[in-house]
């Protein structure tokens, strides 16, 4: 199985020839009281989030999606045909604002400071398996993940992952699996199986408009939906403007800035530009 993990992120074929397979063919058995993680992130100001960021790697905001853009976002996932995962999205003139929701730039920008860019935005949707028994699926970061197919927006020094979800998730409804503080150990590989960190991954039951900020260093994965649903989530990636990816990556086209109001065209410029760009803020702020 593990032989199996390894190729299907590294791509390469030279472990063994055959079958290709994805982290989503491994499943690993769990009970529905397995450990959920709590906390009162309602309550928590913006620089007690920054600090619970720093401390575990994820943070979750409660409704960062108001229940009204929530239901105009659902009937346009349907009137738009997304399906599976896709990143052409922005045909659903409600994901737009998204980009720059407030409830995730503020803590986004406590964590990294002022300067942040926004560099990919996907849809993804987990089809109900209700026959199936609840498994979780590999525990990875997401760090540098699409380098070796030459994509390399996942190689910034340092980014996280926003996931939207648009489903309330239960041990049934494919929750998010963290390993909090894994941020802050630096003995393993990306791309290694890290499944001997078992024991130590929580679910986080977020609910229909909720976030969660995972950093591109923790430890974490997805998990089946045997529920009688979909599970539909939107993954969007920040990263500080300093730290450019090692590689060429796509700028925004220059017309989806253009059309941008203000707010959201500060995140979308300079995607290929890093350290060597003249920033305005003064560091350490908090
Ligand atoms: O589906 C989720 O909740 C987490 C997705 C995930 O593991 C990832 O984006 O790397």
């Amino acid at each position: 199985m593990i032989k199996r993990f390894l190729r299907s992120f590294r791509n390469t074929g030279d472990i063994d020839n055959g079958e290709t397979t994805s982290i989503h063919d491994f499943s690993a058995p769990y009970s529905p009281d397995a450990p959920v993680f709590e906390a009162d992130f309602a309550n928590m100001s913006t620089v007690e989030q920054r600090d619970f960021f720093a401390e575990n790697g994820f943070l979750v905001i409660p409704q960062a999606i108001k229940p009204s853009e929530l239901k105009k976002i659902h009937a346009e996932i349907v009137s738009h045909g997304l399906t599976g995962t896709t990143e052409d999205i922005w045909k659903a003139p409600s994901m737009l604002p998204l980009i720059e929701n407030e409830k995730i730039v503020a803590p986004l920008r406590a964590i990294f400071g002022e300067e942040i860019r926004f560099f990919k935005g996907a849809y993804v949707e987990a089809p109900p398996q209700p026959d199936a028994e609840p498994g979780r699926h590999w525990l990875h970061v997401d760090y540098g993940i699409g380098e070796r197919d030459g994509d390399f927006r996942n190689s910034c020094a340092s980014w996280i992952n926003v996931g939207y979800y648009l489903t309330d998730l239960s041990p049934r409804h494919a929750p998010f699996w963290v390993c909090p503080g894994s941020n802050r150990w630096y003995h393993f590989v990306p791309e290694v199986d890290m499944e001997y960190m078992n024991d130590q991954a929580r679910m986080v039951l977020a609910k229909a408009g909720d976030a969660i900020f995972f950093h591109s260093l923790t430890v974490h994965a997805t998990s089946d939906n045997v529920s009688n649903e979909i599970r539909q989530a939107l993954f969007f990636s920040y990263r500080p403007a300093w730290a450019r990816p090692i590689g060429p990556v796509p700028e925004w086209p220059q017309e989806f800035i253009d059309k941008a109001p203000p707010e959201r065209r500060k995140l979308l410029v300079g995607m290929n530009q890093g350290l060597e760009y003249k920033f305005s803020t003064v560091a350490g702020k908090n």
